[in-house]
């Protein structure tokens, strides 16, 4: 009885020194003495890894466990994944080759039990399970549009591993429809893109050039004009819009459903947050009301595009699938000309076009090259009353600097490029800090007024 308290008294300093749970059981002796004693560590997603330690009796020894959650297993070192969070008895009991018996129980706890580790979780926006949320989980919801299964409890557009039946049905690429259901509310439609661009994330580098040849659709952008000229002494911001071209009178796309695809472009020359694909109501694919749409200017200089149709008719043919706008900074045409013209290109990249079945239809994508070209009729204008002011940082976020060189009394006023007056002041000395961040993102001037005279300079916020 003395050696079975000091075999406790042991077992419970051992749990205090390897930081485990409460003693529960006791030791039974028989002769030649046996006991076993575990340590326990909680890995990911509510698995545990037991090790049971066995001292004294006979070797080999058979230990045989019971979770405290109606399962069990056996042997020295087992994993066992619970299925839910909370507190279990665990028991393990080793008998030796003599028939010595040791009973060990401890109290255990279970706090990171994740379903997603162990089932198949929807992760809302990923649709086609490749653990992204990107341009290319729009195709599969047009394909599967209005297919409806069993709702997705305590559903939300969160990006966080979220537990829901499965439908029965998967798509081509084996993954459940319950994917498609982004928003879980039991139907596939054009509110579960909001997931996709709530999540959205792009990994430019990762995507494989799908092969293709010359003899494959072409995609590229067509302008009415390949030369954008721009104004030098009001260079401003230039609008431009283009359509987006699939396929050719000589090699039409058959079987048409859906694309999706990423435009590249030079972010220094184009504002950001100014590139806009819009459906072109002429286009062959459809009209807008038969098609989902999906873009995003996904990272500086590139611009994500989807889109779909719904009703499950693919279409044939050539021309415009979409129209894109966006606007150049004539200023930044200005300092990089140098007296050349300026080439810039705009790349599609990543094509993927789908026939309603899923399967790839190969399309081979071209660049673009339109020029920028100052305008040679316009004389530049002459230089303000201070030509030494310096202006920083330009494109300016929350302040802007003017060094005069010299000490002035000026006044400053603050335009937009409609020529509204933002702000104005007046100050004394040989710089001016301007608070700027309350000023939307987009071209404005600053005029100083000093005793010589007016200088003008342009900025843009950013
Ligand atoms: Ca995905
Ligand atoms: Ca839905």
């Amino acid at each position: 009885m003395k050696k079975t308290t000091t075999r406790l008294l042991f077992a419970w300093a051992f749990c205090l020194l390897f930081g485990i749970g409460s003693l529960k059981g006791s030791t039974t002796d028989f002769s030649p003495p046996c006991s076993v004693s575990f340590t326990w560590n909680a890995l990911e997603g509510g698995m545990v890894n037991f090790e049971a330690q066995a001292q004294g009796g006979t070797a080999p020894y058979e230990i045989i466990w019971d979770f405290g959650d109606g399962t069990g297993g056996s042997g020295s070192f087992v994993d066992h994944a619970y299925m839910n969070n909370g507190y279990y008895e665990v028991t393990a009991t080793l008998t030796d080759q003599a028939n010595c018996q040791s009973v060990f129980s401890a109290d255990i706890i279970v706090e990171n039990y994740n379903p997603c580790y162990y089932t198949d979780c929807v992760f809302p926006g990923d649709v086609n399970g490749d653990q992204q949320a990107n341009i290319y989980d729009v195709l599969p919801i047009g394909i599967h549009y209005w297919t409806t299964g069993p709702a997705r409890m305590d559903a939300s557009d969160e990006w966080d591993g979220q537990e829901c039946s499965n439908w029965g049905d998967s798509y081509m690429q084996g993954v459940d429809l319950k994917h498609l259901d982004c928003n879980g509310d039991g139907i596939i439609d054009k509110y579960d893109l909001d997931a996709i661009d709530l999540n959205f994330q792009m990994e430019h580098n990762g995507l494989e050039p799908l092969s293709s040849s010359l003899y494959d659709p072409p995609f590229y952008l067509e302008f009415d004009d390949d030369t954008i000229i721009v104004n030098p002494n009001n260079p401003g911001l230039v609008q431009i819009s283009a359509k987006m071209m699939l396929g050719s009178p000589n090699i039409p796309v058959t079987d048409f459903y859906g694309m999706a695809y990423s435009l590249s472009f030079d972010s220094e020359l184009i504002l950001p947050g100014s590139v806009v694909i819009s459906h072109d109501p002429e286009s062959f694919i459809g009209s807008p009301s038969d098609l989902i749409s999906l873009g995003k200017e996904s990272e500086p200089g590139f611009f994500d595009a989807a889109v779909s149709k719904i009703n499950q008719q693919p279409v044939s043919g050539w021309g415009s699938v979409a129209r894109v706008d966006f606007t150049i900074i004539g200023d930044i045409v200005v300092n990089r000309s140098e007296d050349q013209d300026i080439p810039m290109l705009l790349s599609p990249s990543g094509i993927t076009v789908v026939r309603p079945n899923g399967s790839i239809i190969p399309v081979s994508d071209h660049p673009t090259e339109i020029i920028l070209k100052l305008d040679d009729d316009v004389a530049v204008q002459e230089p303000g009353a201070y030509p030494s002011m310096k202006l920083s940082p330009n494109p300016a976020k929350d302040n802007l600097s003017l060094e005069f060189g010299e000490m002035l009394e000026y006044d400053y006023k603050v335009l937009d490029v409609s020529g509204k007056d933002i702000k104005a002041g007046s100050g004394r000395g040989s710089f001016l800090d301007l608070d700027v961040s309350d000023l939307n993102t987009g071209v404005y001037f600053i005029e100083i007024t000093g005793r010589k005279g007016l200088e003008v300079r342009k900025f843009l916020i950013q």
